[in-house]
């Protein structure tokens, strides 16, 4: 397959004034008429006509009313068109039925609906399918169905038809068609400026019990960028669709967003705090993108960061404001470092605006989106809040309603500011994750630090220039108060100093505050003063940080050295968690140990070649001597974490939740799994179930409250997808294979279903110490696992294909079963572009 490159873009040859759109809906032949009035484009550098279209069957074409035979092309058609404005009509056949990629017009549950983003469109009708045309749509649908939706406003409707108007101008990645037996929670929002907007979200009849949450959330969403961004919502409808069978979580598609079920139903019985904490937050991020994505749209798929980079951090923002600042922030870098870093350190690190690529969906990835986030908040942290918000004033002003780039983006930021963000372009442009090593010098009451990065080449980057880096310090003394408060010290060199007059002792240092840049820290530093950091830092961030680190060190030493010292981190985790003036929440992520891929990274990038089963076996052993250590402390703090109130999704429950699990992790090791079964037996909503089925799992006393659960939850596919994904997950390494391939063959493994697959397999992938079992069968399961379903849905292949991503980190036999099914894969005949495009990268 042939690569795309940025630098290539042109402008289009032809605009579009005004489409409109007859759909004659059929499961396996709907026709789709189309009248598009093209304009040839002054800017255009071409005449060529041609349309994107993809397994279409034409009917017919005209231009200006004459019927013309178009000359059909590999991804398209070409056609002899006027110099002049004319009127394009088609007529194609499509079958939604056969369509089991998920992306067009597909069927999910005997429902219609669409997925367009990046380029599905094509394969609903012949188009130009690229996101710098923009038009505004009317769309008629004719059919059976109960509920026939599309995008902007109704226009009228009546038995068996209904039609829609989109006065917005948008590109065709932001079309949305569904039709289905639906049923609608109703609201209403009134905007800043007094106009009332119907709001309604459609689920399956017997799915309204779960919708309650997801409409406050939009409700949230909507006040939130009036408040925050001066953003008012611009049609009299806005529309959330659930449907079971989508490739991601949910899609911005204008006024009518799409969403994965299990990105907006919820209930307290079926969800736990975090499916409410993920759900709010992709509601406000499919909400936000009506101005940051489809108002302000991409020129080209090398801009998505644009919109995605931008609109996930104004979700952590808004998350930010809705729950505890602290404790997001930490999960957000949490993600950051589990997805992007990972990304980055391997074979499929590219930029936050790539040069070119193969399949464009293999590009929605941490990189683009979290990585891209972390740009915008440096931005926001060198320019300050206030210029912030002018710049993004501007950023409105001036491209509302374009088709932008990137470049334009910075350039709003040094227009409004005066700033050079030159070098800071660099951020865009070169993958790799910086590496920041410190060094302190004390000397005649001057405090030094020194700094150097270096980041390490990545796939067609060998070198690498220095990064403007925003390092937020803050000095504390020797009692632990504040000497130095935050501030921010701009890094542009390869090395440079920065030095602390009038301090009356040796300092202990703070650095990257708030993880103010998406960097590697790397500092010696001693059990004392990682504690000391993890007892009086004032910034939430670096206290988890601390706490971290600590406990990495003792995990790194416990699997590289005979002898671990764990006192210093077993006395500072026990008065850390006995500080009932920290928030449970944060003393929660605080009790949480580094992942098993984390840790394998650190080894990797320490020379160390990683062991998974050593990995997972001094996690274990951590977790143990932590129960022993902490024993008595167990049961009073477990208590003070009971929620006797109702059942609220809200921050300061889920907190409570949080840790009172965290400490039954430690219970569930010194009494074999009895508090989980009295929990599981009482609890009363699904995250302390879920909570207490893991912990039994794990002591391997699951095996009744698994079949009562599945009993219970039969008919619920979100639950169900939680039964499959918690038994690969709490596998020990020895059976996660077996227990894998055991539930492939269960009745209710629906794989073609995107997030039972996941659940299944994405599981295999959070157990490292499972999927590497030394035997390679999870290896070779994998992969079998991907060939069978490369063909029925490569994009959801092609992403999975990932597990294998850090397959150059392990040991030589590892190695070579790793890379001979990677092979494997690759060889398979007919396999997508997609998977191609991934696994080939993958392995080179
Ligand atoms: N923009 C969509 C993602 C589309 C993915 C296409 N493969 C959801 C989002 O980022 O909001
Ligand atoms: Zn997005």
């Amino acid at each position: 397959p042939q690569p795309i490159y940025l630098a290539d873009y042109t402008p289009p040859a032809y605009l579009i004034d005004g489409v409109e759109l007859d759909f004659q809906l059929h499961p396996t032949a709907t026709r789709v008429i189309s009248r598009i009035r093209f304009t040839p484009n002054a800017a255009a550098t071409s005449k060529d006509f041609f349309l994107h279209g993809e397994g279409l069957t034409l009917i017919r074409a005209s231009v200006d009313g004459r019927d013309i035979t178009p000359e059909l092309v590999d991804g398209g058609l070409k056609a002899d068109v006027p110099d002049a404005p004319f009127l394009w009509e088609a007529e194609v056949e499509i079958s939604p039925e056969a369509n089991t990629a998920l992306e067009g017009l597909y069927m999910s549950n005997g429902m219609y609906c669409t997925q367009c983003e990046a380029e599905g469109f094509r394969r609903i009708t012949y188009y130009p399918d690229r996101p710098d045309v923009m038009a505004p749509f009317k769309v008629r649908i004719d059919g059976d169905e109960l509920v026939m939706l599309s995008n902007g406003n109704p226009v009228a409707s009546g038995d068996g038809w209904a039609e829609w108007d989109d006065p917005w101008p948008k590109p065709a990645y932001l079309f949305a068609l569904v039709a289905g037996n639906l049923v609608a929670r109703d609201d209403s929002f009134t905007t800043m400026s007094g106009k009332e907007v119907d709001l309604k979200l459609w689920v399956r009849p017997g799915d309204e019990g779960k919708t309650a949450f997801g409409m406050q959330a939009l409700k949230d969403s909507m006040k939130w960028d009036e408040e925050v961004y001066g953003r008012e919502y611009d049609l009299d409808i806005f529309q959330i669709v659930a449907v079971s069978d989508f490739n991601m979580g949910a899609m911005e598609n204008k006024g009518l967003n799409i969403f994965n079920t299990s990105a907006v139903l919820a209930s307290p019985e079926t969800s736990t705090d975090a499916n409410f904490e993920r759900i709010e937050a992709i509601i406000a991020h499919e909400y936000f993108h009506n101005w940051t994505g489809n108002r302000i749209t991409c020129r080209d798929w090398f801009q998505l960061s644009l919109k995605e980079g931008l609109t996930v951090f104004r979700d952590q923002q808004f998350s930010g404001d809705m729950r505890s600042e602290a404790v997001c922030r930490i999960n957000d870098v949490s993600a950051l470092r589990g997805r992007q870093f990972r990304e980055d350190n391997g074979p499929l690190a590219h930029q936050v605006q790539p040069d070119s690529f193969v399949e464009i969906n293999n590009f929605y990835t941490a990189t683009i989106y979290e990585k891209g986030a972390e740009l915008i908040r440096m931005m926001k942290v060198l320019v300050g809040d206030d210029a912030y918000d002018k710049a993004l004033e501007l950023y409105f002003e001036r491209h509302d309603g374009e088709a932008a780039t990137i470049e334009d983006w910075v350039k709003v930021f040094e227009d409004s500011t005066g700033r050079d963000l030159t070098q800071f372009r660099r951020w865009y442009k070169q993958a790799g994750t910086p590496r920041v090593a410190v060094s302190e010098d004390w000397t005649d009451g001057t405090y030094t630090l020194t700094f150097k990065q270096s980041t390490p080449p990545t796939p067609g980057q060998d070198e690498k220039l220095p990064q403007h880096i925003p390092l937020a310090v803050g000095l504390l003394g020797p009692n632990g108060d504040e000497v130095q408060p935050t501030q921010i010290l701009e890094m542009t060199e390869a090395e440079q100093s920065f030095t602390f007059e009038g301090l009356a002792a040796k300092p202990v240092p703070s650095i990257l505050r708030h993880f103010s840049a998406p960097v590697i820290l790397e500092r010696d530093s001693t059990a004392q003063e990682r504690a000391f950091l993890l007892a009086h830092d004032t910034d939430p961030f670096n206290k988890w940080e601390a706490g971290r680190t600590l406990a990495k060190d003792v995990l790194v030493a416990l699997i590289t050295e005979e002898d671990a010292p764990l006192d210093d981190y077993l006395n500072a985790i026990a008065v850390m968690l006995r500080d009932d003036s920290l928030d449970p929440a944060f003393r929660a992520l605080t009790l949480g140990l580094p992942s098993q891929d984390d840790l394998a990274q650190t080894l990797f990038d320490a020379g160390v070649t990683p062991d998974p089963m050593k990995i997972y076996r001094a996690q274990q052993t951590l977790w143990q001597a932590m129960a022993e250590h902490l024993q008595d402390l167990l049961p009073r703090l477990m208590a003070e974490m009971e929620v006797t109130e109702p059942f609220q999704p809200n921050a300061e429950q889920a907190g409570k939740r949080a840790l009172g699990l965290g400490l039954m992790n430690l219970l569930n090791r010194l009494d074999g799994g009895a508090a989980a079964q009295t929990l599981y037996d009482r609890a009363d909503n699904m995250t302390l179930r879920l909570g207490a089925l893991g912990y039994l799992l794990q002591a391997q006393k699951g095996d009744t409250a698994l079949s009562a659960f599945r009993r219970q939850f039969e008919d619920d596919e979100l639950v169900m997808d939680k039964w499959f994904s918690m038994q690969v997950y709490h596998a020990a390494p020895e059976d996660a294979v077996d227990v894998t391939d055991k539930l492939t063959k269960d009745t209710a493994f629906n794989w073609k279903n995107p997030n039972r697959f996941r659940a299944v397999f994405g599981a295999l992938m959070t157990n490292p110490a499972g999927f590497h079992n030394a035997s390679g069968d999870g290896y070779k399961l994998f992969a079998d696992w991907l060939i069978k379903l490369d063909p029925v849905n490569p994009q959801i292949a092609a992403r999975m294909s990932s597990a294998f991503e850090t397959w150059r980190r392990y040991d030589v036999d590892r190695q070579a079963m790793m890379k001979a099914q990677i092979e494997r894969v690759l060889a398979t005949e007919g396999l997508s572009r997609d998977s191609q495009e991934m696994l080939g990268r993958i392995l080179n």
